[in-house]
């Protein structure tokens, strides 16, 4: 499978690069060198019309200026640090603040803001970008010198695999994600409010007022949170349940996946026809429908809108050092982070 490279434009002076991947069902995935943004993914409706499914823009000032993390990868560690800060064998490192007290996706400089290195593989059956940054000690207040490898491949099941690896030579923190919002109706033709979402989860975090979590385990049962036959977004979005409303209504919440499922995540709109299904490695998936989606600037000729997009963002689950009861993000200096992913496009 062939890769196609295109000048995106240019940041302090260096060349953007945009590649795109085509497989022998006439998917087609574009990302950049800037941030890992998946800037579009062509996928066929069940008319056999190919559109794109996630939101993006075409210029990198946009992504520059305007972006919520549209389509990029989040590090070093995902979603909210309370007080932006957190202790470390005895020491409190302070990072940069960017959303009121807290520190969020990595910091006003965090991975979705930098240029990666980039290398290309072509295979027979399926082709990969693998991008490559090291973070440097002290970079964005997180100690060590971070090496992160993302391997996004495309191959002819329709699928995106995207794989994570790092390394650190000092005792860190890690928690990568990918933040594509998806909407499946194609070219932003409607908001994602009849996509019928499917999460085998028992459990969800509850959230605080600035969106962190508390600590408590809830059950989903009898809620809007229970998805685990699927539900419309439309039911979150008008739930009263105070956990719906707080987050403005719709999900912001990180769901521990039930283990040893082979279904764990999926995304239908019927009226296309069209499917994701999302596999991982990872114990949880940060749900977040777009509840904040607001600004002045077009999204490809549509003004941003709440419940225009859908992120999936699988992860560990969000402020873990400050909970314990947590599975850990700690990297130690011999250890390997390692994680996969896939989003699997088919038909209803
Ligand atoms: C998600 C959410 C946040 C935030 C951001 C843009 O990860 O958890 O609330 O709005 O994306």
């Amino acid at each position: 499978m062939e890769v196609k490279k295109k000048l995106f434009g240019e940041f302090n002076g260096q060349k953007i690069t945009s590649y795109t991947i085509r497989n022998a069902n006439r998917m087609e995935v574009t990302c950049i060198d800037y941030g890992c943004i998946i800037t579009e993914i062509m996928v066929s409706n069940k008319q056999g019309i190919i559109e794109n499914v996630v939101l993006g823009f075409d210029t990198l000032e946009e992504y520059i200026h305007y972006s919520p993390y549209f389509g990029s990868i989040i590090g070093r560690v995902a979603g909210r640090i309370g007080q932006s800060e957190f202790e470390l064998d005895g020491i409190t490192h302070h990072l940069p603040e960017n959303e009121g007290k807290n520190h969020l996706h990595g910091g006003p400089k965090g991975f979705h803001h930098v240029i990666w290195e980039s290398f290309i593989e072509e295979k027979a059956d399926e082709a990969s970008i693998i991008f490559s940054y090291t973070s440097p000690d002290g970079e964005a207040g997180y100690p060590g010198n971070l090496k992160v490898d993302v391997k996004y491949t495309i191959n002819n099941n329709n699928e995106i695999v995207i794989a994570y690896k790092a390394n650190t030579d000092k005792k860190t923190l890690v928690n990568l994600t990918n933040h594509s919002y998806f909407n499946l109706s194609g070219n932003l033709r409607r908001n994602i409010l009849e996509h019928e979402l499917k999460i085998s989860s028992d459990q969800f975090l509850e959230l605080d007022q600035s969106l962190l979590p508390t600590g408590k385990f809830m059950e989903v049962a009898d809620t809007a949170f229970d998805l685990r036959k699927g539900k419309k977004i439309l039911e979150a979005a008008e739930s009263d349940h105070p956990q719906n409303k707080l987050v403005g209504g719709g999900y912001d919440h990180p769901f521990l996946l039930n283990a040893n499922t082979l279904d764990q995540i999926s995304l239908s709109d019927s009226f296309s026809g069209r499917k994701l299904v999302v596999q991982t490695d990872l114990p949880s998936v940060v749900v977040y429908t777009s509840n904040m989606l607001e600004g002045n600037f077009q999204i490809r000729g549509n003004s941003p809108e709440k419940h225009l997009g859908i992120c999936l963002e699988t992860q560990l689950p969000p402020d873990a050092m400050n909970h314990p009861e947590f599975p850990s993000i700690v990297l130690d200096k011999n250890e390997t982070y390692q994680s996969k992913t896939s989003y699997r496009f088919t038909l209803v």
